[in-house]
């Protein structure tokens, strides 16, 4: 079997904000399927589908009720067949997102582990508190305690993210069974593969007290532990070698070293993963404490990881993260080009891409007025939490706006019409308001547009052994400069790009492949934000 998701392009879809078709302002499984044209013109061989399954939506589909249903908001099981097989009528694979380090507490394994005597019990992490006060000292991801105290049983159970999201016991050996047939059940449908969430947390190897930190107390006690890579060869061993499928980790406070382990061919774990190091540079500690974006630090980072591990999962956007053009590039002033260097960047380094919906017509963050305009769990907690730290609301604002995944979660807009062709109905969740100048079919109609530009480095990069299998070869790492190589057999394209909204002088000879100009630059000088790709 080949290694085909080498050589694609990914686009990731959050299906609540993509198309709804049915008015209800809830994208839906019916409006994926009539954009698949679009994600084929656009040059995209992959879809990963953030969770369609049945959840009660504490946090939007990553709190599980059903692994082998469709939440009824998005559609039906017939919806999703005929999705898998309008995309491969399209050479498109679908790969689905793997949640199993939690489920939803309103899962039929945690209504029966509820009872005390069941034999279920063990699903999930139970623990008697200490003195009145939880089992341990850990912090969840979502700002607030990890236990949840059970009044029936007298126990605490564990969730390292929302209460509605408690975590599963890998210890008892059941569990994996249970989550084996889930992925045959999927694949047997045709599906190519997941995108496993926080997947190198879910094993603990004690529960003990960790070292008291700004966030996420107790995770050097299962962050990437052995137990978790063993899962993963089992996974891998039992299931995914018997189908032509890849895996993609999501894997949080991981280091080039834990990286490799995690994916290195002879490990036989995941065939790639999406680390953080690169999306935390404009950050201290966590994302709530903002810092100003610098591009050498960005630069350095990425390029450390290009040359670190083999293959990486390259992203600059997902549904966990504000719009890249607002936070790497200028969404104001040089919104069109500083996109498209973006762009050329994201497609013309080592590894597989992603592309998150709206990226590819450089959607911009939301501009919040207050918390009521946001829905996202995670802002909501931080804000009772950083309350209650006695923070002034003044600053408590500035971190919601610069951290809530709310601003990746606005609708996709489509065209200028009424909410932007999104919905008939009330969208779940506010358009920006600047869909009127950003929309799809009206870059799609312009070849000079982000859309087009997307479009024509895909191609690009899908014509290019080089593009997709060279080396990446740093050249040049300066205040705002990054050159890289990519090179196979002799052969080399070389990438230079301007981070700043100045003309810098950089030399560069060659045949220009593609410009983000829609007029050539002056031979030797870049312009603000110009990306050169180069023969
Ligand atoms: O995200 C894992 C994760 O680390 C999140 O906490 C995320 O980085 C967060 O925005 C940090 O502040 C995955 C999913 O991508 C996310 O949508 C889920 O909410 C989370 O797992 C729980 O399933």
């Amino acid at each position: 079997m080949s290694d085909w998701w080498r050589d694609r392009v990914v686009y990731q879809i959050y299906p609540r904000s993509f198309q709804d078709t049915d008015g209800d302002g809830i994208g839906d499984i019916p409006g994926i399927i009539a954009h698949l044209d679009n994600l084929k013109d656009l040059g995209i061989g992959i879809v990963w589908l953030s969770p369609v399954y049945c959840s009660p939506n504490e946090d939007n589909g990553y709190d599980i009720s059903d692994y082998r249903n469709i939440n009824t908001e998005y559609g039906t099981m017939d919806d999703m067949q005929i999705l898998i097989a309008e995309a491969e009528k399209r050479d498109i694979k679908i790969i689905m997102d793997l949640v199993i380090n939690h489920t939803s507490d309103k899962h039929e394994w945690f209504q029966k582990s509820r009872k005390k005597d069941s034999a279920y019990r063990d699903y999930y992490y139970w623990r008697p508190g200490k003195k009145g006060k939880p089992p341990n000292n850990w912090t969840s991801f979502f700002a607030e305690d990890c236990w949840e105290y059970d009044e029936k049983s007298g126990e605490y159970y564990l969730h390292l993210f929302a209460k509605g999201q408690p975590d599963l016991n890998y210890y008892n050996p059941k569990v994996l069974e249970e989550i084996k047939d889930i992925l045959r059940f999927w694949l047997d449908k045709g599906i190519a593969g997941f995108r496993c969430d926080v997947i190198n947390i879910i094993w603990k190897s004690s529960l003990e007290d960790g070292k008291k930190k700004l966030a996420l107390t107790g995770s050097e006690h299962y962050i990437s532990q052995e137990g978790a890579h063993e899962i993963l060869r089992t996974l891998k061993k039992d299931v995914f070698d018997n189908y032509d499928c890849f895996t993609v980790g999501e894997t949080v406070l991981v280091t080039p070293a834990m990286a490799t382990d995690l994916c290195a061919k002879e490990r036989k774990e995941l065939d790639m993963v999406f680390a953080f190091e690169h999306m935390e540079t404009d950050q201290w500690f966590v994302k709530w404490l903002p810092r100003k974006f610098n591009p050498k630090r960005f630069m350095k980072t990425i390029a450390k990881w290009q040359t670190s591990l083999e293959w990486n999962a390259n992203y600059f956007e997902n549904h966990d993260q504000p719009r890249s053009v607002s936070r790497f590039g200028d969404s104001k002033k040089y919104w069109d080009v500083s996109a498209k260097m973006l762009a050329a960047m994201l497609l013309t380094l080592r590894g597989t891409p992603y592309i998150y919906q709206g990226q590819e017509i450089g959607m911009t963050d939301y501009p919040f007025s207050g918390l009521d305009e946001m829905e996202d769990i995670e802002s909501h907690n931080l804000n009772k939490l950083a309350k209650k730290k006695h923070i002034p609301k003044w600053y408590i604002w500035k971190m919601l706006m610069r951290g809530a995944r709310d601003h990746g979660h606005t609708p996709v807009q489509w065209d200028s019409s009424k909410n932007a062709g999104f919905t008939t109905g009330k969208p779940w969740l506010a358009i920006n308001k600047n869909y009127r100048e950003i929309n799809m079919v009206a870059q799609k109609g312009d070849e000079n547009s982000i859309r087009s530009y997307y479009k024509k480095v895909i191609a690009l990069r899908t014509d290019s052994n080089v593009l997709k299998a060279g080396s990446f070869v740093p050249l040049k790492i300066s205040k705002h400069i990054f050159a890289y190589k990519r090179e196979l057999n002799g052969e080399a394209i070389t990438i230079i790009l301007n981070f700043s909204n100045r003309f810098l002088k950089v030399k560069h000879n060659g045949e220009v492949l593609i410009s983000n100009y829609s007029k050539m630059g002056i031979n030797g000088i870049l312009r603000p934000y110009e990306a050169v790709i180069l023969k």
